[in-house]
């Protein structure tokens, strides 16, 4: 399973073996390779940066370091190895063999779940690709790169299954995909959060922290798949997610650190006339991205849904170790439905109810990183709590899509929400306010003063490592 990078598109799924779909991805490659000069991170041609580079699949297959000039960068097509024997583990191929080829009755349904996951990868790093501009340090600025040249790979891990396993349409979904952009109004990316703007560093750890954090959860279901080659794919593409997640815990988790400073060594809670970014701001970044990352699981109630899971295509999170009949032919799932004005939870067959049980999934483990950033601000002593919002605040899709609620879960008049939603949601001035503070800090070892120092830097170097160097 060792990666070959002598290949013009490194690889460990025996490409060579494959001439004609090795020349239809080679096709591809200058596409994408024009796509990235265009859209990628701008300006960075001549970047060498402090990458890190998988050369196997294995666990340590990660330890490879070393300044790549980004558009060298080695993009390419990485399989978790099979697992020997392996059956579908749920719906009702449940315990048959899994599949290494498409079935044909399942063919519209997986194209469509692998193009709209490969669709928010290229759309992330176009969403960012402006922020190398305004780093606040050349830690950060690695990072940032890093999550893109990945984003830039998940691309790829799709494109691999559509061109290997779709035939025709597949090569032009392939093609479709560098089409459609984040923001265009004619051809725009297929979920609304990979619309939105990632104007500064604020929004953007947050999208790492709420938005990179679906993606571990769509790609964990999609990794129980009875579709073998998507289940591999999206195995090795959550060992790149989990750094994806800690840059941006960590990177939210310093600007409370650098709010907290200032709170203390100026004994006030208004911290933005000191360069930092006070806690009420924060909250309001929370609110939005959170609210935002919700939509991106569905409907709340969803035939779709239902469909992928009995039909073995797309799992629940961590489906083997769930106990239960793996079917759901019977059971039940909580879901939160409007009722007389409130918002209740309402028993429904837990089959059509499998989104909302991957958003509850993801509630909770985006809590705990909340928990964590709260244990920062009691460290200073300080009497101030993040919240998520409630599930049902600032919802585009699904059944609360067309209700306004309050970040506490209470139905509102739109009246009542356009008078207060400057309150919960970043407004314009607050928007600005951020701005004020993107002011580029390049010299290795320094940092903006709105975000305190990592605890440590990249691979055991300093945090004054030259983590890019400009040419
Ligand atoms: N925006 O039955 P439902 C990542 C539409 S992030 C717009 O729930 P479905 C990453 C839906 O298309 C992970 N439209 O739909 C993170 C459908 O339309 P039609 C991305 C939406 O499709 C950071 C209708 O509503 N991966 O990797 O079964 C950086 C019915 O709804 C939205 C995936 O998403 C929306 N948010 O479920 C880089 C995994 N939601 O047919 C990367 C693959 C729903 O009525 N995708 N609609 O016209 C899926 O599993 C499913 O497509 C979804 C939605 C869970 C997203
Ligand atoms: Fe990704
Ligand atoms: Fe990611």
């Amino acid at each position: 399973m060792a990666i070959d990078y002598n290949e013009r598109i490194p690889n460990n799924v025996e490409l060579s073996e494959n001439r004609r779909l090795q020349r239809a991805l080679e096709a591809w490659q200058p596409a994408y390779l024009d796509w990235w000069k265009e859209l990628g991170p701008v300006g960075t041609l001549n970047y060498d940066v402090y990458l890190r580079t998988a050369i196997s699949v294995e666990a340590n297959g990660w330890a490879n370091f070393g300044y790549v000039r980004m558009p060298d960068y080695r993009w390419g097509i990485f399989l978790a190895k099979p697992v020997e024997g392996r059956t579908i583990p749920f719906g009702d191929h449940k315990g048959e063999p899994v599949w290494n080829e498409v079935p044909g009755e399942y063919r519209a349904a997986l194209r469509r779940l692998i193009v709209t996951q490969g669709d928010t990868e290229p759309a992330a790093v176009e969403q960012q690709r402006l922020l190398g501009q305004t780093c606040p340090s050349l830690y950060d600025l690695r990072n940032l790169f890093q999550l893109n040249v990945e984003e830039g790979r998940h691309c790829w891990a799709m494109v691999y299954l559509l061109h290997a396993y779709f035939g025709r349409d597949g090569r032009e979904e392939a093609e479709a995909m560098l089409e459609r952009h984040s923001g265009d109004a004619e051809k725009p990316r297929i979920l609304g959060a990979f619309n939105e703007k990632t104007a500064d560093w604020l929004s953007y750890y947050m999208f790492s922290f709420f938005t990179d954090r679906d993606g571990k959860y769509q790609l964990a279901s999609l990794a129980e798949s009875g579709f073998d080659p998507l289940a591999r794919t999206c195995q090795f593409m959550l060992t790149e997610e989990a750094h994806h997640m800690f840059v941006g815990e960590s990177g939210v988790m310093r600007i409370v650190e650098r709010a907290c400073q200032l709170m203390r060594d100026h004994k006030t809670d208004e911290v933005r006339k000191f360069g930092g970014i006070d806690l009420a701001t924060l909250q309001k970044y929370i609110n939005f991205h959170f609210s935002v990352s919700l939509d991106l699981f569905g409907q709340e109630i969803s035939t779709n849904a239902a469909n992928y899971f009995t039909q073995g295509l797309k799992g629940r999170f961590h489906e083997t170790k769930i106990e239960d009949d793996h079917k759901l032919r019977d059971a039940t799932w909580p879901v939160h439905q409007l009722v007389d004005g409130r918002i209740v939870p309402v028993d429904q067959p837990a089959l059509i109810a499998v989104n909302e049980r991957l958003r509850q999934d993801y509630i909770n483990d985006c809590q705990r990183g909340l928990n964590r950033w709260n244990k920062v601000i009691q460290s200073y002593g300080i009497d101030y709590e993040f919240r998520l919002p409630h599930r049902a605040f600032n919802r585009r899709i699904g059944t609360f899509g067309d209700v306004n609620v309050t970040p506490d879960g209470k139905v509102i008049t739109e009246e009542v929400w356009q008078r207060s939603k400057g309150a919960w949601l970043p407004s314009d001035d607050d928007r600005g306010f951020i701005a004020t503070l993107m002011q580029p800090v390049i010299e290795p070892g320094k940092i903006a003063g709105w975000i305190a120092p990592p605890p440590r830097g990249i691979n055991g170097m300093p945090f004054e490592y030259e983590y890019v160097r400009f040419n």
